[in-house]
């Protein structure tokens, strides 16, 4: 089949996101014999342009759209960024008659809403190695397409469950030809690698199990070592870790630092870091691997907070991991999720002062909880009457503990004006 995959995000908040998943489904969809073209509207100067074109040019028998943003997850000032997809979405349609096929981060959290906010036909949840092809053979065999696991339609049942990938390593990774352009080796940008899908921490706001499953499943730190290698070939030399949570199981951590030491691998890299049972000896080998910096997800340093939020660490394991990384030389980027069910004008307090003793070289401070489907945060803001038992939360809306309102804004942009590095 003629396949066009489209990349919507057109954001670069943070910074600019190359699209490595829909890399991957590009893969394993020409892997199993289709033509695929991949168009990532981040790079292009006018994406409703470069969509009517490669939809003119390409003449797709499907069109697979990935959705990443939902929204900012900005309280304070909340924009929705679904507008521009559902435009491309209306675009393919306008164009094409193929299915238009929906997946991504942001659709796997909202897999119903988004398939009637952007009146696509079908969309897959979780990852789209197997399940993409899968598809499009029912598609051209006509049969129904809601068989896979995962696979929805606009108007049918609700979203089920999907098939989780259980040997990652069995589809190749995406090789750097499919993200030529040269603006990706440019500086703003860093390499997107997973290495491991699946969280079982299950903190209280997360949407992660949503989008990969609570079940951990990693490649062979050879094959990780093996891409990155190809990717450093191709100008790629800093690279970021996306995994949820870099050092789990730390085993792992520390197979891959070393195997990066072994072959040498010359590139700077970040992750994101769970701030509880990091051993000197994985910091070491961090360090020695060439990490950089990493993100440091406490998001709380009260002890209650830490609990209301199921983190499986306390105040005392972050400050250890701090030290760690700060005696090898490691930068750190905290992060403070501020407003959340429990807080207290007291513990906000609290947190803040244990992190200014942290010394760490940034922190973010977040205030107010996006409210995602399928969390304990969500079951407690339906309770409470947050929001209401028909809410499908697409639209963002956050949790912001009784009492904390007008308050808590004022005074948490008040202590990052007061502190160097940190930023609201
Ligand atoms: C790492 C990460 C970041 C890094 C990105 C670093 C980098 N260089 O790429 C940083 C910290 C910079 C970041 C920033 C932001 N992020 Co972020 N990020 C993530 C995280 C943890 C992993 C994303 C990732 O790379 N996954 C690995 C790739 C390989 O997987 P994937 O893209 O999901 O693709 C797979 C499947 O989804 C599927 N798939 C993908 N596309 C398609 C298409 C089709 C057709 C099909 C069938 C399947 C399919 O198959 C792929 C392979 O299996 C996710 C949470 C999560 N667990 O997914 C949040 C997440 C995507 N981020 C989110 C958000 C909101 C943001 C920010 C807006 C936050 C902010 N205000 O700063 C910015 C936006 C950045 C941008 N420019 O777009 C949200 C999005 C939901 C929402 N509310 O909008 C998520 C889901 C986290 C959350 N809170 O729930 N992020």
């Amino acid at each position: 089949m003629n396949v066009l995959l489209i990349s919507a995000n057109t954001e670069a908040i943070n910074m600019p996101a190359i699209p490595m998943g829909l890399g991957c489904v590009a893969a394993s969809t020409a892997a199993a014999g289709h033509r695929v073209r991949l168009l990532d509207l981040l790079i292009e100067d006018d994406p409703k342009s470069a969509v009517d074109a490669a939809v003119k040019a390409e003449r797709p028998e499907a069109i697979g759209i990935s959705v990443r943003n939902i929204d900012d997850q900005c309280m304070q000032a909340p924009r929705f960024l679904l507008e521009g997809v559902r435009d491309t979405v209306a675009r393919c349609r306008a164009l094409s008659t193929a299915p238009v096929i929906l997946g991504g981060p942001g659709y796997s959290i909202f897999p119903d809403a988004c398939l009637e906010y952007l009146h696509a036909d079908m969309g897959i949840r979780g990852e789209g190695e197997a399940a993409f092809p899968a598809l499009l053979a029912v598609v051209a065999a006509g049969g129904d397409p809601t068989e896979i696991a995962g696979v929805a339609a606009r108007g049918g049942q609700a979203s089920a469950a999907p098939k989780r990938i259980a040997e990652l390593d069995r589809f190749l990774p995406p090789e750097p030809a499919w993200f030529s352009a040269s603006v990706y080796r440019s500086a703003d940008f860093w390499l997107p690698v997973q290495t491991r899908r699946g969280c079982p921490l299950n903190c209280s706001y997360c949407s992660t199990p949503a989008i990969e499953g609570a079940l951990i499943r990693r490649r062979g730190a050879a094959a990780v070592v093996d891409f990155l290698q190809d990717w450093r070939d191709a100008g790629f030399t800093k690279v970021f870790f996306v995994d949820n949570t870099f050092n789990l199981p730390p085993s792992f951590a520390r197979s891959l630092c070393r195997e990066m030491v072994r072959k040498s691998l010359d590139v700077a890299w970040r992750c994101i870091l769970y701030p509880a049972k990091v051993s000197g000896a994985l910091v070491q080998d961090m360090a020695e691997a060439g990490c950089c910096e990493v993100s440091l997800g406490f998001e709380s340093g009260d002890p209650a907070m830490l609990d209301a939020m199921n983190k499986q660490f306390g105040p005392a394991d972050i400050r250890r991991t701090a030290r760690l990384l700060a005696d090898a030389g490691i930068r750190q980027m905290g992060f403070l999720l501020l407003g959340g069910p429990g807080e207290t004008r007291e513990s906000v307090k609290r947190s803040i002062e244990f992190v200014e003793r942290l010394g760490l070289d940034m922190v973010k401070v977040t205030v107010g909880v996006r409210i995602y489907p399928e969390t304990r945060v969500a079951e407690i803001a339906r309770q409470k009457g947050v929001v209401g038992t028909d809410d499908d939360l697409l639209y963002p809306r956050f949790y912001l503990e009784p009492g904390l309102e007008g308050w808590l804004f004022d005074f948490a942009r008040q202590a990052v004006e007061d502190r160097a590095g940190w930023v609201f």
